[in-house]
């Protein structure tokens, strides 16, 4: 069988006009949504998810505050910017891009948001709402992945999802998800990790592989069924001499191998990473409409 390619860029896309037109009504009503992004040091990668990540809230008439602070800010520093943003109404969702640097307590910074203005959910309040089932903001990571299924028309109701990676950005929450009774979950959900004793074994009994171990190659042809879903997360960059930036970006499933056997797959780039982007804008709307009310 040769896969579908999932074109993540193109439902990303259909999801931002929706959401430019919910803005256009919210500003006429004088609500401008806004969001405050904070980014530690100059990771290449980093800097360049927060650049895609203001210019798409730009293009949807979002608001973005952009604060760029050097590798040395001290907690205390980070900690009165995310207090500052907490008490600016012009703020309706708060972005502190991880990871942190080492001499940051990371968790403490989250917990700092205040969970209304908590448009990544990494607040330990909507992790708990969203545990339990109540409304919460989503991760955007497992929240893209999630609309990118739905969207595609995968059947997730009694599929076995597999989930390779159980970070607390992705594999965790993606599992809560996915396992609610609700029409975006009901699949039985499986996570391996790097102290599982054989991860192809439960691969390959999975209708739906998620690969967010953050390693390419983790997920091969030989650990997957015919006719799988394969949702790629990871964003590698791997040394290649012939592009111009000297580096290319895979996933972490063997992309190439896997389409020959898969009925549908996320190409990196161009799969998850613009849902990811997209599920900001949309918590950050969400955050707006709840704060005018
Ligand atoms: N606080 N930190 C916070 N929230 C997040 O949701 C993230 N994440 C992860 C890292 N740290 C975070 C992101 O934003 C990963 N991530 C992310 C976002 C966007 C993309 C990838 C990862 C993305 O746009 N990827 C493009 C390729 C980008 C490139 O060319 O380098 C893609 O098409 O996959």
């Amino acid at each position: 069988m040769a896969a579908k390619i999932i074109d993540g860029k193109q439902i990303a896309a259909e999801i931002r006009a929706e959401l430019k037109n919910e803005v256009t009504t919210l500003k006429a009503k004088g609500i401008t949504p806004g969001l405050g992004v904070i980014l530690v040091g100059a990771d290449p990668a980093s800097m360049s998810y927060v650049t895609a990540k203001e210019r798409a809230c730009d293009e949807a008439g979002i608001y973005s505050d952009d604060n760029r602070l050097p590798a040395e800010t001290t907690e205390e520093e980070l900690l009165a910017l995310v207090d500052k943003m907490n008490n600016d109404p012009k703020i309706n969702g708060i972005l502190v891009q991880l990871p942190l640097p080492k001499h940051i307590d990371e968790q403490k910074v989250l917990l700092a948001i205040d969970p209304d203005k908590d448009v990544d959910g990494f607040h330990p309040t909507n992790v708990g709402k969203m545990v339990v089932g109540d409304k919460a903001f989503l991760p955007c990571t497992p929240h893209g992945i999630v609309q990118l299924l739905m969207r595609t028309g995968v059947k997730l109701e009694g599929a076995e999802v597999v989930i390779v990676g159980r970070s607390n950005i992705v594999g965790k929450p993606l599992a809560n998800m996915l396992i609610q009774k609700s029409e975006t979950g009901n699949a039985t959900v499986t996570i391996c990790h790097t102290r599982t004793k054989d991860i192809a074994a439960h691969t390959r009994r999975a209708d739906i592989v998620i690969a967010a171990a953050g390693f390419p190659n983790t997920v091969t042809a030989d650990m997957v069924k015919d006719g799988v879903v394969v949702i790629d997360v990871g964003v590698n960059r791997v040394e290649d001499a012939t592009k111009k930036k000297g580096y290319r970006l895979v996933g972490d499933a063997d992309f190439e191998a896997i389409k020959e056997k898969a009925s549908y797959i996320t190409p990196v780039p161009g799969g998850v990473g613009p849902m990811t982007i997209t599920m900001l804008m949309y918590n950050t709307v969400e955050s707006a409409k709840m704060a005018g009310k």
